[in-house]
């Protein structure tokens, strides 16, 4: 237990006999259930795992006869912590790459009802940079922004980062069987988070690489698929979230951003082939492709502010502890008659936090 909250970690492993040993006798013993989901390895994980479970009575061992991929592995943790009616689920994989030491930390936020769902984020440290590979870095950066419009969670960022950690609530809510099955689940649960929306807070961690890891993840492989994923998630967050449960005039910013976008497109494709068919630029495509050009701009970026304003209350609350020495502050300034500082992350907002009355 912590802090009172059951917790369960799900280790997905494929082919990690070599490592998992060291994932297993790394967690914490306050964890009250380790899940390792063996996804159809070809090497003896499971075997290792059977042979821990003597010293580690908590382990559970689930085998898939078939492999199904990084988020499969996952889908299976999470309907195990779901019926056995675990308060938080962790995801730690079972190559070493995440550090027992930052539990706490993704813990804290969804035990004290800040957050309902946690993710470390390896961008905070100024060490990612340098540790991360470089094609994945910026392969990362890409799909960050693309998630970011895909899910509505504008705050947050480094989304291929896997450690995790998930409130009772989440756990009941999410159909478990439609979440993608391979690299793209950290991506496609954020944008199922967000239709039902769950508070999701970013936790600053280190990146992990070289403790003997053999990633199955190519960044470049995958940039496509995920894109063309994201852009399909995006589709159905607009359709469920702003017009099904509820009804938000953004959609129609988005529509003509994107019918402005493609008549941009065409009108660029017929001012270069008249250029370079005829010489010179007909006027008045020229002016018509300026004006959609400015069109799409406009209400792609207003849609987007939009969907900001409209999920603005879904990043994770801040501390009680700092919210209570803010208010203290501003009682002690306010007793010495000076005016504490408006404005948000001043105490003077802040002691209007329910939590505090
Ligand atoms: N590559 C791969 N990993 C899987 C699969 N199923 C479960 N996993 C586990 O998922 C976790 C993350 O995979 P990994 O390749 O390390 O991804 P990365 O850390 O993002 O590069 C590891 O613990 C794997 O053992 C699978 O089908 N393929
Ligand atoms: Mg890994």
């Amino acid at each position: 237990m912590y802090r009172g909250q059951s917790v369960c970690i799900i280790v997905p492993a494929y082919n990690e006999a070599r490592q998992i040993e060291r994932v297993i006798r790394s967690i914490p013993v306050m964890v009250d259930h380790i899940v390792v989901v063996n996804d159809g390895s070809r090497d003896h994980t499971g075997d290792v795992v059977r042979g821990l479970q003597a010293d580690f009575p908590q382990t559970v061992l689930i085998e898939h006869d078939v492999n199904q991929g990084c988020g499969g592995a996952l889908a299976t943790g999470y309907k195990w912590a779901r019926d056995q009616g675990i308060d938080i689920a962790v995801r730690m994989d079972g190559d070493g790459q995440m550090d027992p030491a930052d539990l706490p930390a993704l813990l804290d936020p969804i035990v004290e009802h800040r957050a309902h769902y946690a993710k470390g984020n390896r961008l905070f440290s100024g060490e990612a940079f340098r540790r991360i590979p470089k094609v994945r870095y910026f392969g990362n950066a890409f799909l960050s922004l693309l998630t970011k419009i895909a899910s509505g969670y504008w705050h947050v960022a480094d989304f291929q980062s896997g450690y995790t950690a998930i409130c009772r609530s989440a756990l009941h809510t999410i159909d478990w069987d439609r979440m993608y099955k391979q690299y793209g689940q950290p991506n496609d649960l954020l944008v199922r988070l967000n239709v039902y929306n769950y508070r999701v807070v970013d936790v600053p961690i280190d990146p992990v690489y070289n403790v003997g890891e053999t990633s199955g993840m190519k960044i470049s492989r995958i940039v496509f698929s995920l894109s063309w994923l994201l852009i399909k998630l995006f589709f159905w967050r607009m359709k469920e979230k702003y017009v099904i449960r509820d009804f938000h005039p953004l959609i129609f910013f988005y529509a003509l951003g994107g019918i402005f976008g493609l008549s941009t497109l065409a009108l660029g494709v017929r001012v270069v082939s008249f250029r370079l068919a005829a010489g010179y630029f007909p006027p008045t495509s020229s002016l018509a492709l300026m004006f959609a050009f400015m069109s799409t701009s406009l209400f792609t970026l207003f849609a987007m502010w939009f969907d900001m304003e409209a999920n603005k209350d879904l990043k994770g609350l801040p501390e009680l502890r700092s919210l209570v020495a803010e208010c203290r502050q501003d009682r002690a300034l306010l007793a010495n008659g000076s005016e504490p500082a408006p404005g948000p992350g001043s105490g003077a907002a802040s002691c209007a936090d329910p939590r505090l009355l």
